[in-house]
């Protein structure tokens, strides 16, 4: 085969993951499939590299179980009986029960389910919008991630906004606090290792041993949901040993004394009793903090998923402002870089044309709403769509209680038969980034990225605005912004954003198609994060103390509470934590052989002396229980975790699993602290091995 019988096609890594990588497909121009994939080598951050779940992704294109055409139920819900419908069929199918249940109980009796198969902005957030708006259905309350930190954040900075990750290089100490990079964002770590090599000292707080920690300088494991406790004792030591920058916290902070106060209430031996963390670790960690510039703390979700994230947060989120370390590069706090590229919502949703969304649903509580807790009108059809609730949304049994439900009407979009699309009364085929067009934004870096389709779609498959267009017209709907191409939505909120957005300068559609990658523009907005000490909080300064986060229901101070769950603590009971798997993103790419292989069966990581008190052996299979459900799991006798804290990484379908089962089988649905936020991690289980019944 000669270059000229092979064309290649830019595009970008859909997956919820911060590095959101510049890719390279090469299709054969013979028949138009796709041949390989792989990283491009012209994105600074992403570098020619995929990570090792990404780079078998021809497998998951073509994977043999790819849904090719619509499928209705024929059997009982659940059962696996389908029969193969054409598009006009399930298109008129649905419009027909929609009509029917608006007449009945009106808009807000239907709920789109949808997060993040994939994040491009066209087939994530503005198909997830505008049909459902016009329809009038329920909203969707978008809290399973990142809600307590989006909250956190926007309370005491007034914004969210995060280095170019290569202004880590600055650096010359990094807290990675409940941050996992080396598995959930592989492309900051190649830049860890050289700050450390230039001298960085790298710290980890994670209550297990993580891949990232075992190359840290230091590692702390703090009990699980005690961070608040740990850095307000970092504050207290601060404080008390005059650590702290006065003038800055004068000029650039409220509520500072406030602060001090509170942090007087954490001497470090009695944080060390809560977080088990030893006293002299905290004071020199502490002595450490207030003694290098720059000092970067960068956080991600997995330390919010508690039922005291929002508070957690608020305390991580003052830490840097202590040490007047906010606007240096190479300081600070380190989120996500989400925040610049703020989307218009007019243009994204069209709602000043649509009837008033008539409520929320958290999707945390989908089991509970599906079952009564959402009344008046009840949920009469649930539409799903780039999204896994059954394997990803916590408590899963009781989700599956709500789908069983003879008189609730489920419209599943999917690319697999994945554990809630078995649940489906139809099941519609979805297209895969290769073949869709997208724009992304990414969480890790500054770049927008335009996703070109590469190959046709596989069978009838159609991307989710495609589907939304279809809906529409099979709805009657006629307004013109339910049926622009791809492009022209895209253009409209490019467009729309732009004009409020000076990081948006000169960027537009045509550049990033024509480029593929652009960087965002910082030509009139600081490089370094608050660099001009703007911080749009109600008082123009980084609100240590928060009036308005009583408005959300919590203390204006960061404070240490532990989860209403760990009252469920005993003698006989572990805390459960069920981060990233290395080889998957939550649900997605769980299903591709090679990747199941590399993961190994679903697992459970217990400290030795766990094992040994519950008569566990490695390698054995071991019942996991509590009052929400059981699952069962293979055990990894590891010194990674430490007593008390049992670790299994999320991901794996319940169908691959002999039980039918997997770890959100005992995940809680209670909410945080604020924003709704999930607590999958303040999770109190069981655990004994199988044999004994
Ligand atoms: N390989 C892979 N990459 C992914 C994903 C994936 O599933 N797999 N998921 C993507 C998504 S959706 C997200 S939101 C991000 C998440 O990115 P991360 O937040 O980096 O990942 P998590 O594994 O959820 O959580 C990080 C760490 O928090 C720790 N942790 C849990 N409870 C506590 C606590 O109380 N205190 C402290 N200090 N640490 C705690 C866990 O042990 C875990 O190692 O990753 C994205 N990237
Ligand atoms: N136990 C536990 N569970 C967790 C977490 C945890 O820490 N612990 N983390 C939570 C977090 S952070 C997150 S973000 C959620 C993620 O939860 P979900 O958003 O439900 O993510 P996935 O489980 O990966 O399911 C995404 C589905 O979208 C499909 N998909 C991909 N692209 C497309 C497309 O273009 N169109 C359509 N129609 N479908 C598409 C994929 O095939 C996949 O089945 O999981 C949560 N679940
Ligand atoms: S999952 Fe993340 S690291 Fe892997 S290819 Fe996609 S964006 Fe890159
Ligand atoms: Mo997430």
């Amino acid at each position: 085969m000669t270059a000229s019988d092979i064309i290649t096609i830019r595009g970008v890594c859909p997956h919820d993951c911060p590095d959101t990588c510049a890719t390279l497909v090469d299709v054969r121009r013979a028949d138009g499939q796709a041949i390989a994939f792989r990283g491009d080598p012209d994105h600074p951050i992403t570098n020619g590299w995929l990570c090792a779940k990404v780079r078998p992704y021809l497998d998951r294109v073509y994977h043999p179980d790819r849904l090719l055409h619509p499928l209705r139920r024929v059997g009982p819900k659940g059962a696996g009986q389908w029969e193969r419908i054409s598009w006009d069929e399930a298109l008129s199918a649905i419009a027909a029960r929609w009509q029917a249940i608006i007449a009945e109980y009106g808009g807000a009796a239907i709920l789109p389910y949808s997060y993040s198969g994939t994040l491009g902005l066209l087939q994530n957030v503005i198909a997830a919008s505008r049909l459902m708006n016009r329809i009038g259905a329920s909203g969707l309350e978008r809290s399973i991630c990142d809600a307590a930190s989006n909250l956190a954040l926007e309370l005491t900075y007034g914004s969210k906004q995060s280095q170019d990750p290569r202004d880590v290089l600055h650096s010359k100490l990094i807290i990675l606090w409940g941050h996992n990079p080396a598995s959930t964002a592989p492309h900051f770590v190649p830049l860890l290792r050289a700050a450390q090599r230039k001298g960085a000292y790298v710290v980890v707080i994670d209550p297990r041993r993580t891949l990232t920690a075992r190359s840290a300088d230091e590692h702390i494991q703090p009990r699980p949901a005690t961070d608040a406790a740990l850095a307000l004792g970092l504050m207290h030591v601060l404080f008390r040993d005059g650590l702290h920058n006065e003038a800055w916290l004068e000029e650039h902070t409220h509520g500072w004394r406030a602060l001090r106060e509170r942090a007087a209430e954490y001497p470090p031996q009695h944080v060390a009793a809560i977080t088990s963390v030893p006293e002299e670790t905290i004071v020199a960690l502490a002595r450490r903090w207030g003694t290098t510039t720059p000092a970067l703390l960068k956080f991600a979700d997995g330390v919010q998923r508690h039922g005291n994230g929002g508070q957690t947060v608020r305390a991580l989120a003052c830490l840097p402002a202590i040490t007047g370390q906010v606007g240096v590069q190479g300081g600070g706090l380190a989120y996500s870089t989400s925040g610049y590229a703020a989307w218009d919502a007019a243009a994204i949703g069209h709602s000043d044309a649509c009837p008033p969304t008539p409520r929320m649903v958290n999707m945390v509580r989908l089991g509970a709403a599906l079952n009564g807790e959402v009344s008046d009108p009840p949920i009469k059809s649930l539409f799903v769509f780039n999204a896994n609730p059954v394997a990803s949304t916590p408590n899963s049994s009781l989700i599956i209680e709500g789908l069983l439900r003879d008189d609730l009407f489920t419209v599943v979009h999917e690319l697999f038969l994945t554990d809630t699309a078995r649940y489906a009364d139809i099941v519609l085929p979805a297209t895969s980034q290769l073949e869709q067009p997208d724009l992304h934004k990414a969480y890790g870096h500054r770049f927008l990225q335009y996703n070109a389709p590469a190959i046709a779609p596989r069978g009838e498959a159609r991307s989710n605005w495609d589907t939304m267009r279809a809906l529409a017209a099979a709805m009657g709907y006629t307004e013109p912004w339910l049926h622009q191409e791809p492009d022209e939505a895209l253009r409209e909120v490019l467009d729309a954003s732009r004009a409020n957005l000076p990081v948006l300068e000169g960027i537009t559609l045509e550049r990033l198609k024509a480029e593929g990658r652009v960087p965002l523009n910082f030509s009139a907005v600081p490089w370094v994060p608050f660099a001009d000490f703007r911080f749009p909080t109600p008082s123009g300064k980084i609100e240590l103390y928060s009036e308005q986060a009583r408005t959300h229901g919590i203390d204006p101070l960061p404070c240490y509470t532990p989860p209403a769950e760990f009252s469920a603590q005993r003698d006989d009971t572990l805390v459960l934590l069920s981060g990233a798997a290395h080889h998957y993103v939550s649900s997605s790419l769980a299903n591709i052989p090679k990747l199941m292989r590399l993961e190994g069966p679903p697992q459970i990581e217990l400290n030795p002396s766990d094992a040994a008190r519950f008569g566990i052996c490695d390698g054995s299979d071991v019942r996991v229980e509590n009052a929400r459900g059981w699952c069962t799991l293979r055990a990894v006798v590891t010194t990674d975790v430490p007593p008390g804290v049992a670790v299994s990484p999320k991901g794996p379908w319940a169908q691959h699993s002999p039980d039918q089962r997997n770890v959100n089988w005992v995940t809680p649905d209670a909410l945080a602290d604020i924003a709704g936020q999930s607590t999958f991690h303040s999770n109190i289980v069981r655990v004994r091995p199988v044999a004994s019944g």
